[in-house]
């Protein structure tokens, strides 16, 4: 006779960031909250991407948890942006200092999962058995399932090839080596100056260039630390108030009212700022081709004043998409990379790959040849994680289905059909638009809450209504459409993923305005739910 299925009251899915705060969160509850993870560690998108220069590109006294002011005071970032390797510690070190680790199942595949409507929970099965809970909650990330392209031929390469999500563990020598690498994202900005110096030569085969801010990282300088934690309460809450989840100043006039001197005077100084703050130099960028033009400009500049190859500079200047539209990329030398003489840029936009061979790829009738081959080649993002597993509401409803031309929630949480199911910085949040950090705490507080609340209550079942979904997916839509985004072929569009359905993905309201709307449908007795 099969065991009965273990019971918890809310299986959370992902040991990563909002995994493991969620499950310290509802713990203090006295809920019996459990965590299973398919890694055999945990850390989520920071145990999986190990890929060499893989840093965070978000400043990590931002990009860290808030909730608990000793650990904030306590921990110290060795650079402005951390390295994969620093943040996993970090992340050891939370799960250990709130003693996590024997509520967290690693080595565990959740496959599917089922509502049970009579006795009003989930029915959840993985690799390793089944499982029920009255809370399921889906803190699988954004971008969690790789994208690897079906090249014909793939199986015949003779080398070795790797996904930088996938990465061995303990590195890859890339010493003496001809490498190829497939894909320009952010991701491969980061990683190529390093296989650069290593390898004897690197190509790198480019479908689409990206615009990328340098990083200008370096050690953390203990003034400006001490400065920064002496003011951490007021920087997070300024974090939470803004629209992107961080703290840089958001200009409020526009590009187009102000002198070519003064907006280029504008754009240098945020260009040394680095990272994402160049978006925010004036207000328009996203929203006027003509303004976004001039900021798309001074970066291409930049561009043709660093590679000394005219035609090579020219081939990494992005003309397909306003600046922004796809996400930017923050790097450590990237352009300057392609200086050097063991690095070769192929432009495969008009002559895709046509195939791998058992010593390389051909492209353009060209064969190269390579020792390792990297596919930088990005996620199935945002709803790739939640429809791996064959999720089914009430009535067998499939999430499959349901979503089968783009996903539908309310407020990028919850959706219709599928009671007490909960999705971390889901599809129709702000999510990846933002610090990820700000928007994973908003969402595990919201979600810690209303199961509180509901727990408090005597209630058992939580669920959006159609029409509050409806409202919603058409407020995401009108938002986006207000904007440049949906110009370009992105992730955020679904545009990577052949077939995938094109649909603005996260939520383009900013993270201040979403915040106060959650704030107050909770507020309002969960307007818009169904509480059972
Ligand atoms: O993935 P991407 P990524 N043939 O999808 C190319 C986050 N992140 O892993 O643009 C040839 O951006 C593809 O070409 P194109 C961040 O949010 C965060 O780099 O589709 N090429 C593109 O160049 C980021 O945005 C950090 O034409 C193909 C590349 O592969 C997100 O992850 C660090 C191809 C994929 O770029 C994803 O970044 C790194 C094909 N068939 C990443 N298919 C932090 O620091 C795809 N490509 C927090």
């Amino acid at each position: 006779m099969a065991a009965d299925p273990e019971r918890h009251d809310v299986l959370i899915v992902g040991a990563g960031f909002s995994g493991l705060y969620l499950l310290h969160r509802l713990r203090q509850r006295g809920l019996r909250a459990h965590i299973v993870d398919r890694a055999p560690s945990g850390g989520g998108t920071w145990y999986w991407n190990r890929y060499p220069g893989c840093r965070c590109d978000v400043e990590s006294m931002t990009y860290s948890y808030s909730f608990d002011e000793e650990l904030e005071q306590e921990w110290s970032w060795s650079t402005r942006y951390a390295d994969q390797p620093e943040i996993l510690r970090y992340l050891n070190h939370v799960a250990d200092r709130f003693d996590l680790r024997g509520d967290i199942q690693l080595e565990t595949t959740v496959t599917a999962a089922q509502w049970d409507e009579d006795a009003s929970l989930w029915r959840v099965t993985t690799n390793r058995g089944a499982v029920t809970a009255r809370w399921f909650v889906m803190a699988t990330g954004c971008l969690s399932v790789p994208n690897t392209p079906r090249f014909a031929g793939l199986d015949r390469f003779e080398g070795a090839w790797y996904h930088t999500a996938a990465w061995p563990d303990g590195g890859v020598d890339f010493t003496g080596q001809r490498v190829g690498i497939i894909g320009t994202g952010s991701t491969a900005i980061q990683t190529i100056p390093q296989v650069a110096a290593q390898a004897e030569h690197l190509t790198v085969f480019q479908r689409t260039p990206n615009f990328s801010i340098p990083a200008w990282n370096g050690p953390m300088d203990p003034a400006a630390e001490a400065a920064r934690k002496a003011v951490y309460r007021e920087t997070r809450t300024t974090a939470r108030r803004g629209p992107t989840g961080d703290i840089w100043p958001e200009s409020t006039s526009t590009a187009l009212a102000v002198s070519a001197e003064e907006r280029e005077a504008e754009y240098e100084r945020r260009w040394h700022q680095g990272s994402f703050s160049f978006l925010s130099a004036f207000d328009d960028i996203t929203t006027d081709d003509t303004a976004n033009e001039t900021a798309a400009e001074f970066v291409r500049n930049k561009i043709r004043a660093t590679v000394t190859d005219p035609a090579v500079a020219e081939l990494l200047c992005p003309y397909d998409h306003p600046l922004g539209t796809k996400r930017l990329c923050v790097d450590t030398d990237y352009y300057t990379t392609f200086n050097r003489p063991n690095v070769t840029l192929v432009d495969i936009k008009d002559a895709p790959i046509e195939e791998i061979t058992e010593s390389g790829l051909i492209t353009g009738g060209t064969e190269y040849a390579f020792d390792s081959l990297i596919f930088a080649t990005g996620f199935d993002s945002m709803t790739g994680a939640l429809l791996a597993v064959d999720i089914r509401g009430r009535d067998g409803q499939s999430l499959r289905d349901l979503w089968a031309e783009g996903p539908h929630s309310y407020l990028g949480l919850t959706v219709h059909g599928f009671p007490n199911l909960f999705t971390m910085t889901g599809p129709g949040s702000p999510s990846v638009l933002s610090n990820m950090m700000t928007s994973i705490e908003q969402h595990v507080e919201w979600v810690d809450e209303c199961i509180g609340h509901l727990t408090d209550q005597q209630q058992t079942t939580i669920e959006a209504t159609a029409d509050a979904q409806a409202d919603w997916d058409q407020h995401v839509h009108d938002e986006a459409y207000a904007t440049l985004y949906p110009r370009a072929a992105s992730w955020y569009m679904g545009a990577n993923i052949p077939g995938k359905p094109r649909v603005f993905l996260p939520y383009i309201g900013g993270v201040g305005k979403y915040t106060e709307i959650c704030a107050d449908v909770a507020a309002n007795g969960y307007r818009g739910f169904v509480v059972a």
